[in-house]
């Protein structure tokens, strides 16, 4: 059988979870453990200590790699240390094209850590003209993108941008969390890494945090994995075996997100006290076309804009009883946020109004609950303010 042949929802169920060897066990065992026993020194059965490799994260690996069609996967504790050993596998000086429009972590990370070590330029790359400039002004060695972007779901043409980064010898990342692998695969549209937060899609259920960097190039994995053992963000064996199990529903997943967010985007747009809805699936969206040819759906992610201000806004969160108001995605229950005071707090004002991450903003990650539940609660909290 040749696995890479196998379609999405096979290879999340096998790669990685094929029975214990030893046992027959049909789910494969949690290696919880540290460290490995060794014969005589240096000589062991390929593992030594859990920092730098165990059993359980090296199944989930496999079956992250084939998901995005990868060689190569590193999964690491979360979706932030696995931005960060990106960040440290560049050398002192690199410069940085970034989007403008990235989750708020993201955007700390480079603006309050890595900002003394690089040049960083954010903007926005939906604009593949003005990607085309900048790559040829400010020759960055590594360009950053979100597509769809946290949180105003614009999309990128990955395909354009890599064409052009490449031709000026810059590097490109993609963090897919929000289409997950079932959506999207960007290195299969020229990406040299992609980077997901295991913490939401992938593992589906809001019990763990995760992250992992999906890529092609032997010796940038080798430099991301000596980063991992040196620096120690890698993800303990419990949480990998957690993100093995949750993955394997990915398919069924993602698809019941996507067809209760077009419901509900539907059901918004027609409220009287919705000023404007942002989903990629709806033909208003600047970038829908560029949607459809580019991912295989258009994912659970949705935001709105509410009539009115901090107040509306504030009302609304309160009156609802389905959707949880937190922070995160991607998990089977609906979630629902206002980024300017929650997930973007750290990006300066000015530059999450020139966003329009304004108050009246709001984030639903839509769950997988019944529809018809999730739009009598959205009704009666629209309907209160
Ligand atoms: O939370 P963590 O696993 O460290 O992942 C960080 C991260 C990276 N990339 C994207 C696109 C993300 O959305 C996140 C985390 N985001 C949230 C917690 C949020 O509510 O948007």
């Amino acid at each position: 059988m040749d696995y890479k042949k196998l379609k999405i929802a096979t290879k999340a169920i096998l790669i990685g979870s094929q029975p214990d060897e030893l046992t027959g066990s049909v789910i494969p065992p949690i290696y919880q453990t540290s460290t490995f026993a060794q014969t005589s020194p240096g000589e062991h059965k390929g593992y030594e200590y859990t920092r730098s490799h165990n059993p359980t994260r090296t199944r989930l690996e496999s079956c992250l790699a084939s998901l995005e069609n990868a060689t190569f996967s590193m999964v690491t504790s979360s979706g932030m240390s696995a931005c960060s050993l990106i960040l440290q596998s560049l050398p002192h000086g690199s410069k940085i094209l970034c989007g403008d429009d990235v989750y708020g972590g993201t955007y700390r990370l480079l603006n309050t850590i890595y900002n003394d070590r690089f040049e960083i330029k954010h903007i926005n790359t939906t604009d593949i003209e003005s990607v085309k400039i900048e790559l040829n002004s400010f020759k960055p060695d590594l360009v950053w993108i979100e597509s769809p972007t946290n949180p105003m779901l614009q999309i990128s043409d990955i395909k354009a941008i890599c064409n052009s980064a490449h031709i000026v010898g810059a590097k490109v990342v993609v963090d897919n969390t929000f289409m997950s692998p079932y959506f999207q695969n960007p290195l299969d549209l020229g990406a040299d890494m992609v980077m997901h937060s295991l913490t939401k899609y992938i593992n589906g259920h809001s019990d763990v945090l995760g992250g992992a960097i999906m890529l092609n190039d032997s010796a940038q994995y080798e430099k991301l994995w000596y980063l991992q053992n040196s620096i120690g963000p890698s993800q303990s064996p419990f949480d990998s075996w957690l993100v093995l199990r949750g993955v394997k529903t990915l398919s069924v997943r993602m698809k019941a997100h996507e067809e209760n967010a077009i419901k509900i985007a539907d059901f918004l747009i027609k409220h009287p006290n919705v000023e404007k809805v942002i989903y990629p699936g709806l033909e208003s969206h600047p970038q829908h076309k560029l949607a459809k040819s580019q991912m295989n759906g258009f994912g659970g992610m949705l935001s709105l804009y509410i009539k009115g201000g901090l107040s509306e806004s504030s009302k609304f969160l309160k009156q609802l009883s389905l959707f949880t108001l937190a922070e995160s995605l991607g998990g089977v229950e609906s979630l629902i946020e206002h980024p300017a005071i929650m997930t973007h707090a750290s990006v300066p004002v000015k530059e999450r109004n020139e966003l329009g991450i304004t108050d009246n903003f709001i984030r639903i990650s839509v769950g997988i609950e019944d529809i018809d539940d999730l739009k009598a609660d959205l009704k009666q909290a629209l309907d209160a303010i």
